[in-house]
């Protein structure tokens, strides 16, 4: 079994990187990036606004001066692929004006009236991402009676309505949402039953880096810079179960874990080390 690709997160919002304005934010916001391409990185994913429970939402105009240098700035320096995640079709217009070619949107096409015209006249890859519920208010109260037979229907819901408007079958990518809505036993079930995802046919993308989830197993790991271990392990559970993309901070270390869960999978040829 060959591994996922692993989308490197870059995160371009004030609290991310220095507070020296926006032109050390980009530069530092794209030495992260290009970081991460030598980290191992396959895809990278730019993000101008939180979509934390309880953040506060970005306007247009201020989420285009956030991403766009940085597209620009690492287009410039590399030629992988670049994936802008956001809510707003102008934004995701713009990027990839600039070089994007994968829209990441956590609300699958249903942010804005025009979001799915708008993906199907780029012609990009889109990333349809489950949500119960939106941002402000999604963790109040998430329920469901069959957690992963309602998050495959409404993505494959999703993925028709946007087939349906001219997105190309083969440009849809899935991705179950984990924390997106969901409780922490929603989240591990979500990873359990990820083979329900990926027998859909579409390419699953699986996000669950530094999540909250990791908490309520490990009570300990309150800051996210203290869930590695976790991340890892969901990362590995996914990539068994079919993933094709695993979005995460920590590149170096899940690249290694994958390909140390492909070689045992797979053997090594027999030499010393
Ligand atoms: N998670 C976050 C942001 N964007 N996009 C996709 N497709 N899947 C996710 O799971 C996802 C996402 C929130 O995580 P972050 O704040 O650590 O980036």
């Amino acid at each position: 079994m060959s591994r996922p690709q692993v989308m490197g997160i870059v995160n371009v919002t004030p609290d991310s990187f220095s507070d020296g304005g926006r032109l050390a934010t980009v530069a530092a916001a794209v030495a992260h990036g290009l970081g991460l391409v030598d980290q191992g990185a396959d895809i990278l994913d730019i993000g101008g606004e939180s979509t934390r429970p309880g953040a506060a939402p970005v306007n247009a105009a201020e989420e285009m001066a956030r991403v766009l240098p940085v597209i620009d700035g690492l287009r410039a320096l590399w030629a992988g692929p670049i994936s802008i995640d956001t809510m707003k079709p102008e934004v995701a217009r713009a990027a990839v004006a600039a070089g994007a070619t994968i829209w990441n949107d956590v609300t699958a096409l249903g942010g804005a009236a025009d979001s799915e015209a708008t993906a199907a006249d780029l012609g990009c890859t889109v990333v349809l991402m489950h949500m119960q519920g939106e941002p402000r208010t999604m963790q109040a109260d998430p329920r469901y009676d069959d957690v992963v037979a309602e998050v495959t229907e409404a993505l494959l819901a999703r993925a028709g309505t946007a087939m349906a408007a001219g997105v190309a079958r083969e440009r849809i990518w899935l991705d179950p949402g984990l924390g997106f809505g969901k409780t922490a036993a929603h989240n591990l079930a979500l990873t359990a039953g990820l083979e329900r995802l990926v027998a859909t046919g579409f390419p699953i993308l699986f996000g669950a880096s530094r999540k909250r989830l990791i908490q309520a197993v490990d009570p300990t790991a309150v800051d996210p810079g203290d869930r590695l271990g976790g991340s890892l392990a969901l990362a590995l559970a996914a990539a068994r179960r079919g993933a094709a993309v695993i979005r995460v901070h920590d590149v170096r270390e899940t690249v290694q874990a994958l390909a140390v869960q492909a070689a045992v999978n797979a053997g090594l040829p027999d030499r010393p080390v």
